[in-house]
């Protein structure tokens, strides 16, 4: 069949708006149609050029939501007419990683995800009898996709797709960490640097989680406003500063943190986050996504006193057992998405939701096909 999607055609390079064709599901795969995907900074990240994995040409997109069209051949969890989120990490539930009870990041089908094809490691996707790779396993910037049937959760039907697509990473990825990979624990101290959904969404998390003080840092101080909507108790320039940023942050608690996030993918910001933490305990979660070759770096002192470095992938959420408890959350409106929508726009105008990324004027672009 054809599909309208856009196509990263290589690095640097503006996506382009093509008719593609699509192949239908082999045997344990599902076709969606996409009603709306959010962009994330990681599409950003991978269009650019830095991502190890990037593969062109390609169809990005990994933050959206939609419904199921066809299923091939042994799929039995899901019909025609669910709705669905796509997973970038799968859930098998019988891999060693899904059966340890320790991680989420179950490996059945991830290293062909990698290389931008299905399991079997074909594409689905081409144009003009050239292959497009996927992406993240979801390629959600084409209206219809093929997603391996462990890469699906199926959510409540009338849960709002504009809207929940945003699950399908930012906003799951910031609470999970708070909740999960953290476990942050009421009455804390918590610093955030970034504040763009993922960071917005780490505040929301810890708001949930009942921190007492939530630091949040970013260069853009128009970020601050709504890092206060969702519960930032202190926001912080460090241009602002003439001492390390992290000096500030211990000056300004007693000693440092009890969690900070970093939710940007700067490698010195990385140690920033670690070093605000504090002694014998803090614990610093990273988050976000450094570029091909970059390092991070402390003294081992650090971590000999007792701060931790940890990382988190889409915040420890197991998608296909907890991603739809998250959609009934926000029905239930324990869990905020609406105001992390600042812009919605149509296929045709994609290239504007990364320019207004790029810009620091968007926190979400919500793409309706
Ligand atoms: P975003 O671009 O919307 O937000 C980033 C924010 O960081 C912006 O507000 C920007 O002003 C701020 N910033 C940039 N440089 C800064 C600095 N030196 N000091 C302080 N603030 C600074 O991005 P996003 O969509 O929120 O994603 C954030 C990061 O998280 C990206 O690296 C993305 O790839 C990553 N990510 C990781 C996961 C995961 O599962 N680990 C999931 C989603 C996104
Ligand atoms: N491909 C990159 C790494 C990209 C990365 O870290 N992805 C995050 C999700 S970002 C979503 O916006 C993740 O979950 N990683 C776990 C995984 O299995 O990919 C690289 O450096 O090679
Ligand atoms: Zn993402």
């Amino acid at each position: 069949m054809k599909s309208r999607a856009a196509v990263a055609f290589g690095a640097g390079q503006p996506l382009q708006i093509e008719m593609v064709d699509v192949h239908g599901p082999k045997a344990g795969e599902v076709l969606v149609r996409i009603v709306a995907t959010g962009v994330c900074h990681t599409d950003a990240f991978t269009l650019s050029g830095a991502d190890p994995e990037g593969i062109f040409p390609s169809i990005l997109g990994h933050e959206g939501a939609g419904v199921v069209e066809e299923v091939g051949a042994g799929v039995t969890s899901l019909k025609p007419g669910d709705h669905v989120i796509p997973l970038y990490t799968a859930e098998c539930k019988q891999c060693k990683f899904c059966l340890s009870g320790k991680t989420n990041l179950c490996q059945a089908v991830r290293a062909t995800q990698g290389k931008g094809l299905m399991p079997d490691n074909t594409s689905r996707f081409s144009l003009n009898g050239q292959t497009l790779h996927h992406y993240m396993g979801t390629s959600t910037f084409s209206e219809y996709t093929v997603v391996p049937e462990i890469a699906l959760a199926k959510i409540h039907i009338d849960a709002p797709l504009e809207k929940v697509c945003l699950l399908g990473c930012g906003i799951t990825t910031g609470i999970g960490a708070v909740l999960n990979t953290a476990k942050v624990e009421a009455g804390s101290t918590v610093a955030v640097f970034g504040l763009g959904g993922i960071g917005l969404s780490v505040i929301q998390g810890a708001r949930m989680a009942n921190a007492e003080r939530i630091i949040a840092i970013d260069v853009n101080e128009d970020k601050f406003e709504m890092a206060k909507q969702f519960g930032a108790t202190d926001c912080i320039n460090p241009k602002n500063f003439s001492d390390p940023i992290q000096q500030v942050i211990v000056d300004m608690t007693d000693g440092g943190v009890d969690y900070s996030f970093e939710c940007i993918g700067n490698v010195q910001v990385m140690r920033q986050a670690l070093e605000c933490c504090h002694k014998g305990w803090g614990e610093s979660i990273v988050i976000g996504v450094a570029g091909a070759g970059e390092e991070i770096a402390t003294r081992p002192f650090q971590l000999v006193t007792g701060r931790v470095w940890k990382g988190s992938a889409f915040g420890g959420v197991k998608g296909r057992s907890q991603l739809p408890g998250y959609v009934d959350q926000y029905m239930n409106g324990e869990i905020e998405i609406d105001p992390f929508i600042t812009h919605t726009m149509g296929l045709e105008d994609i290239n504007k939701a990364f320019d207004l990324m790029h810009e620091g004027k968007s926190i979400r672009s919500v793409i309706l096909f």
